[in-house]
């Protein structure tokens, strides 16, 4: 007897694991999540074994044979007042349990990795803040909480990781947030759970968890030489944004060292926090909110800097303490021949070398939509 229960325990975990039913449980939500699952199954379970015992010992107490005349019941205050609190308890604290694990998913800590994440049809692609990109993979170490920034660039897609028990629409337009820390090293499915074309089915990939030593060397393996900000820091001087942001008293345009993070004052009275979404928006729509004390001259760049290349940007806003790299860009561009707005060298001059070969069709493979 003993031995057959073996059997049926180990066939019944095989059939769970090999029909993905019952996903493994890799982040450290996972099983926070699970058990509100199991929850809500055993409240299911016991609501249905409830109902069916009624339903079944009432046809027989009241059948007709038993009862030929109908006999009116009055209403039982009491019996109602329990069968409404109960259920009642029971959902309010489903609420709140999954409430807070919402809450929990949707609210990165401040210590939290971050990688940016841009779905399209029909791929997603991550970016480390390294420079590192991949496509339908993602790789992450375990033991930290990491934070994806996910944006669209066409339709709604969806970013599934069951394994993890989390998911977040790419939506476009807008910077979403979704975060995890991964347990078990291993390889994880990756889906797109909504239907954004023809060949969704095919928009899937792998997470790769990784030890955090494996991590750091996937990191040096990857590498594409130049980070994210200094790509910014690339495509800021090949679109001449340092024309009104240079840093100095005189610029038309406010400093960019510090911002981010920071509390702005706009022209219509209003504060704003100068997040990423922030960031984004003030490239992509700057006549939106215009910064107190500047005109709002700043032209829109919506349609002409990929949503990799404002990503980039967004880092490079992010990485100015101060002035100093904006007046080094500055300086280096000034060196170049005329007519240095929108050419490339002042790319190729003023980071990584390694970039040169492809510098020359301009950053415009970097993040400048081509046209
Ligand atoms: C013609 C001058 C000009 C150019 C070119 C320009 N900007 Fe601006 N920018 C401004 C002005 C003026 C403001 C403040 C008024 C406003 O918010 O529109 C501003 C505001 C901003 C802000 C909001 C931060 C703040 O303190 O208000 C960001 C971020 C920004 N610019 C980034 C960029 C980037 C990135 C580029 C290049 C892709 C760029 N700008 C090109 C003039 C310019
Ligand atoms: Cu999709």
């Amino acid at each position: 007897m003993d031995h057959i229960s073996h059997v049926l325990w180990q066939f019944l975990v095989k059939w769970m694991t090999d029909f993905a039913l019952f996903p493994p449980e890799a982040s450290k939500i996972a099983p926070q999540m699970d058990a509100l699952y199991f929850f809500m199954v055993l409240v299911s379970l016991v609501g249905l074994t409830i109902v069916v015992l009624l339903l079944v010992s009432f046809s027989i107490m009241y059948s007709k044979k038993r009862h030929p005349v109908a006999v009116q019941i009055e209403g039982s205050t009491l019996l109602e007042a329990t069968w409404t609190i109960i259920p009642l308890g029971l959902f309010l604290i489903m609420f709140v349990w999954g409430s807070l694990i919402y809450f929990r998913i949707y609210t990165p800590p401040a210590n939290a990795m971050n990688i940016y994440v841009v779905g399209k049809q029909w791929m997603w692609k991550a970016e480390h803040p390294g420079g590192q990109h991949e496509i339908n993979s993602l790789h992450i170490p375990t033991g930290r909480a990491i934070q994806l920034t996910l944006i669209s660039q066409d339709v709604f897609h969806s970013f599934s990781i069951p394994a993890f028990r989390v998911k977040r629409e790419a939506i476009p337009g807008r910077y979403t947030n979704v975060w995890f820390e991964a347990t078990t090293p291993g390889t994880y499915h990756l889906f797109c759970t909504q239907y954004c074309g023809t060949n969704h089915s095919a928009m899937v990939g792998d997470i790769v968890v990784l030890t955090p030593d494996d991590y750091k060397k996937w990191l040096a393996e990857s590498t594409s030489g130049a980070s994210l900000a200094q790509n910014g820091e690339r495509l800021f001087a090949s679109l001449s944004c340092n024309a009104c942001h240079n840093g100095q008293a005189n610029s038309r345009g406010p400093s960019l060292a510090g911002v981010y993070g920071s509390h702005l004052t706009l022209a219509n009275g209003g504060t704003q926090l100068a997040d990423e979404a922030y960031l984004r928006d003030a490239i992509l729509n700057p006549s939106d909110h215009v910064t107190q004390g500047f005109a709002p001259i700043m032209p829109t760049y919506q349609g002409q800097i990929s949503e990799d290349g404002v990503i980039s940007l967004v880092e490079y806003i992010k990485s100015l303490n101060t002035n100093y790299r904006v007046e080094q860009t500055l300086n280096t561009s000034t060196l170049l021949p005329e007519g240095e707005g929108k050419a490339t060298p002042a790319g190729q001059q003023s980071g990584g070398a390694k970039q040169g070969a492809s510098a020359g069709k301009g950053t415009s493979g970097q993040g400048v939509v081509k046209q």
